[in-house]
């Protein structure tokens, strides 16, 4: 009876003293600053999969009360499958330091049963500063390697492959001094945000990856991408609709197919772009140098546009509008719509082309592009004794100081 009566009291007693401990630890932890993936059962070395461990230290740090918590990934290899943050979190601000390396599973088996369209994603996540000196590896061999572009033939090839990382619908935050490599498609992608600053990366795959845009924004509001060196096998940077206030500075690109704004319109819808200021770009053998495309059959708009700047070496179309992009040859007739592009200006182009055909300014004959401002241009051709000439179709606007090849803008 007595033995008994100590033991059911001892047993409340530990009750107790857990209980006690839990409300401790949760008191301790909505403070906390900083959560180390490794305290919460993140295994290094690249054979195990570590979403449960960051999703944990994710949730810990999101809910923290503390001003600004810090998730960090430690200077070790991570395999992660794939993995959505989702906000919105407690703090104001919240830090992702990537120290090490996060490595996506090799085999698109992983995939299986996900959206293949993803590996990393932040959802909803306010003031999210994702910095480095870390990498995010792709590992997109696998998918290359069964990719329709290059493989149409193979029986089950695919032609979605995950996106390295989707940062969507955020506000005030920002990617710096992050290393972005070998995505299975696209490296990053930024959607629905207004106020991203993307600083100091370096984004590298090689020239032949099908698809490897290196930064795709889209249905986003200010954003600066500064300080950047991409080369991969699509677009360095390409901007999509639903676009303004865009600023990128500072970027080298190569091998790629350099800065994009398009292909916009395709399903005949409203484009709204506009505001989008890109300077100090290096280009160094891309397929081409800064371009607009649209499709006839879209409507709305592309305005307020500064390229200036630029610098090229053997890029094939340094300068491109085409408003009448068209994947399907044959199937491509004149229509009534197009996308209006306005006040678009070329300021200050240094280099050299690999084609014939420098600047091409290729506009509809219904939606004409007008307010086209050349200035400051000096392109040569990048094979020894050729010359290089200018294109134009409907473009409208003027020249302006030095124009080399001699512009054909109407006035
Ligand atoms: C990217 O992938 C290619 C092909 O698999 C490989 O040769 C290259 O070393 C990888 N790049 C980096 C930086 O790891
Ligand atoms: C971009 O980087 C350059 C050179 O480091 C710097 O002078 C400039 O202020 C930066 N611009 C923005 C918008 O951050
Ligand atoms: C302009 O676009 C039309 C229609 O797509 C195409 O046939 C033509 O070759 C293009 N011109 C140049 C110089 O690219
Ligand atoms: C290039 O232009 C120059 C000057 O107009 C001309 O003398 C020369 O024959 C042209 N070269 C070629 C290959 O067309
Ligand atoms: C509930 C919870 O996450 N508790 C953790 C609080 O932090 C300490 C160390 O700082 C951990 O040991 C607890 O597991």
């Amino acid at each position: 009876m007595q033995l008994q009566g100590s033991y059911f009291f001892l047993v409340f007693l530990g009750i107790v003293s857990v209980t006690i401990d839990c409300s401790d630890h949760e008191h301790e932890n909505t403070t906390m600053t900083t959560f180390n993936v490794l305290d919460y059962g993140a295994v290094s070395g690249g054979t195990t999969d570590n979403s449960r461990a960051f999703l944990e230290a994710w949730n810990a740090a999101c809910s923290s009360e503390a001003e600004n918590p810090t998730l960090i990934i430690p200077r070790r290899r991570f395999l992660l499958n794939p993995i959505i943050f989702n906000g919105p979190c407690n703090a104001q601000n919240i830090n992702f330091l990537i120290l090490g390396r996060l490595l996506a599973p090799k085999s698109p088996e992983a995939w299986k049963e996900l959206d293949p369209g993803q590996w990393l994603a932040f959802h909803g996540v306010n003031g999210l500063k994702v910095a480095g000196p870390g990498t995010i590896d792709g590992r997109g061999q696998g998918w290359w390697d069964q990719s329709c572009k290059y493989h149409p033939k193979l029986v089950g090839c695919t032609s979605r492959a995950p996106t390295a990382l989707k940062v969507l619908s955020c506000k005030k935050s920002s990617l710096r001094d992050i290393h972005v490599i070998n995505s299975s498609q696209a490296h990053i992608l930024i959607e629905g945000c207004d106020g991203i600053h993307i600083e100091n990366l370096i984004i590298e795959a090689p020239g032949n990856s099908p698809n490897t845009d290196g930064i795709h924004i889209q249905a986003s509001h200010n954003v600066i991408i500064n300080n950047t060196i991409i080369g991969s096998g699509d677009d360095c940077v390409s901007i999509g609709d639903h676009i303004s206030n865009i600023a990128i500075s500072y970027v080298k690109c190569g091998p790629g197919h350099g800065i994009s704004i398009g292909s916009l319109g395709k399903s005949g819808n409203f484009v709204q772009v506009e505001n989008i200021h890109v300077s100090k770009v290096s280009l160094q053998g891309t397929t081409n140098g800064v371009r607009i495309k649209t499709w006839q059959v879209g409507k709305g708009y592309v305005r307020g546009v500064t390229f200036e700047d630029i610098f090229l070496d053997s890029v094939k179309n340094p300068i491109i509008i085409d408003q009448n992009y068209c994947k399907v040859s044959g199937a491509c007739e004149e229509l009534p719509t197009g996308v209006h592009i306005s006040d678009v200006s070329f300021n200050n182009f240094y280099g050299t082309s690999s084609t014939n055909v420098a600047i091409n300014l290729n506009c509809s004959r219904s939606v004409p592009c007008t307010g086209i401002l050349l200035k400051s241009i000096y392109l040569r051709s990048a094979k020894l004794g050729q010359n290089v000439t200018s294109s134009c179709r409907n473009a409208y606007g003027i020249a302006f100081g030095v124009v080399q090849p001699s512009p054909c803008i109407q006035i």
